[in-house]
């Protein structure tokens, strides 16, 4: 909430700013002196102490230490547990993920949420065994966390074999825009903007990780939705999905012109589906850019209709009481937390599903409203704006701009 109100103000302070492509600029540059950044500062330092008391706590892991040759490093981290980073993993599909990677004991797991306390304690209501799993301090809708939650990570010394970006917000009925810390919409500041920054800074790390991990490659999953999919009938409830031009990204996304990606009136359901948009276009890019020299495979995926997650929060009392029943019995795209957990672990872990540039699904039943019956997870098609490289490579370069990467 603070930083929804620090925000809105900085928002108001910053609409001299004359373009999109200052405000980048001013992103990258050191900060000034800002009550406002500050008390943003402090929290993400006591979430610094945090994490590294966490670290310590955590299975060996070496610290990264500049004096001591690269090949003596890597030889250290091929030693330890393959690692994994969730983020939203403190609720719904993120939580249920990271349960199943730390049961099976192949996996190490990096929680990486907004909220220690309630991360912590949804870990061990699943029962996740103590030294499995380690939370960090991460806030998607301010990109300073970001940069901090990365270089904790790098601080820890520990290896990295798969990220999966899942954390997001959904705002259906939100009559007004809120904003992330940096200024932008808070659905598409939080799971795709925050997200974009995130995979860039942690590209390198996937990339030098040691190969001897389960799944037998570095993985990078974004997770995506068939709402985001307009080539489905869920694709097709109104708003609709659609990034239009991309008008209001070019503007910054921050309400002085637009705070919707094509430049529209605010509509927070659209918010969210062009968000898994984006998430499912970037996950495109990432492969045509680097899965040849990186050897990362990207994928995304939708996991089912999880319709009893926290996602769901702030929708009216009467949906989320109708929801569950209408997705089991009338749609049957219904399915359980647990079981969508164990489809994204899949995704994450299974040596066969390796293939990179693909959008995973799954057949619930062979009655389902929404999908060809095959077993497993399989290869999806995408709507035609998720396979619009053009808008992809286009969407990128705004990206990059405003995370303050150009
Ligand atoms: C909009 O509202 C917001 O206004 C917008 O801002 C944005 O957030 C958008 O996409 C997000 O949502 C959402 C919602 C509000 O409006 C609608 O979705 C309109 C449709 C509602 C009409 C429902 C009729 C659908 C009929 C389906 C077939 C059912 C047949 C079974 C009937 C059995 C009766 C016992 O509206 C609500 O929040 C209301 C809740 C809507 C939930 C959708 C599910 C409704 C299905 C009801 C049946 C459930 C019972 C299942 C049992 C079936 C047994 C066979
Ligand atoms: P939940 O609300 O249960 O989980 C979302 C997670 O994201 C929570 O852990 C939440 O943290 C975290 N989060 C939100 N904002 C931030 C932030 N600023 N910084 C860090 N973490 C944040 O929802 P789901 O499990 O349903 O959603 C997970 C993913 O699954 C999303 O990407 C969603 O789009 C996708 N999805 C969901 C479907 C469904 O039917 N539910 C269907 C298809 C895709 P906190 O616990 O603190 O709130
Ligand atoms: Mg949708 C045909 C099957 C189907 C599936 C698989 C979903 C998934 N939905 C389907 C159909 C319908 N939905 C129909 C026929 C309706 C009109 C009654 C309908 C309505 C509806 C609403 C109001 N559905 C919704 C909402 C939401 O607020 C959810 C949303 O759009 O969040 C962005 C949602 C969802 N339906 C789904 C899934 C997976 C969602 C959840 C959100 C997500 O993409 O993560």
């Amino acid at each position: 909430m603070a930083a929804v109100a620090s925000a809105r103000v900085q928002v108001a302070s910053s609409a001299t700013a004359a373009t999109a492509a200052k405000r980048a600029a001013q992103l990258a540059a050191p900060r000034p002196a800002n009550p406002l950044r500050a008390a943003v500062s402090q929290r993400a330092a006591a979430a610094r102490v945090v994490a590294a008391v966490q670290a310590v706590a955590a299975p060996p892991a070496p610290t990264a230490d500049a004096a001591r040759p690269a090949a003596l490093v890597n030889q250290e981290k091929s030693l330890q547990k393959p690692t994994v980073i969730v983020t939203g993993a403190s609720s719904g599909l993120g939580l249920n993920a990271a349960n199943a990677l730390a049961q099976s004991g192949d996996w190490h797991v990096i929680m990486a949420c907004r909220d220690f306390a309630k991360a912590e304690k949804s870990a061990q209501k699943l029962g996740m065994p103590k030294g499995s799993y380690t939370v960090m301090h991460l806030d998607l809708a301010s990109l300073e966390s970001v940069r901090q939650f990365v270089q904790n990570f790098k601080n820890s010394g520990r290896r990295l074999d798969a990220l999966v970006a899942n954390a997001a917000v959904y705002l259906p009925t939100a009559k007004e825009p809120t904003f992330t810390a940096d200024g932008f919409e808070l659905s598409v500041g939080t799971n795709h903007l925050g997200h974009f920054l995130l995979v860039n800074l942690l590209l390198e790390d996937l990339k030098d990780s040691p190969k001897n991990n389960p799944a037998g490659s570095p993985r990078c999953i974004i997770v995506g939705s068939i709402t985001g999919n307009t080539n489905t009938l869920a694709g097709n409830i109104p708003p609709k999905a659609d990034l239009g031009d991309l008008r209001g990204l070019t503007t910054g996304l921050d309400g002085r012109n637009s705070s919707m990606i094509d430049g529209g009136e605010f509509d927070g359901a659209k918010a969210y589906k062009d968000s898994k948009v984006c998430n499912m276009l970037t996950m495109r890019q990432l492969h045509q850019r680097y899965h040849d020299s990186t050897g990362v495979t990207f994928a995304s995926l939708y996991p089912g209709c999880i319709a009893e997650t926290g996602l769901f929060r702030n929708h009216v009392g009467l949906f989320r009481t109708l929801f569950p029943p209408f997705q089991k019995f009338v749609t049957k795209g219904y399915v359980s937390e647990a079981e969508a957990g164990r489809r994204l672990a899949q995704v994450v872990s299974d040596p066969t599903l390796n293939k990179s540039g693909v959008y995973w699904s799954w057949d619930n039943d062979k009655s389902s409203l929404w999908f060809d019956s095959v077993d497993g997870a399989l290869e999806n098609r995408v709507s035609e704006e998720v396979s619009d490289d053009k808008k992809g490579a286009k969407l990128w370069d705004l990206s990059m701009k405003l995370v303050g990467l150009e």
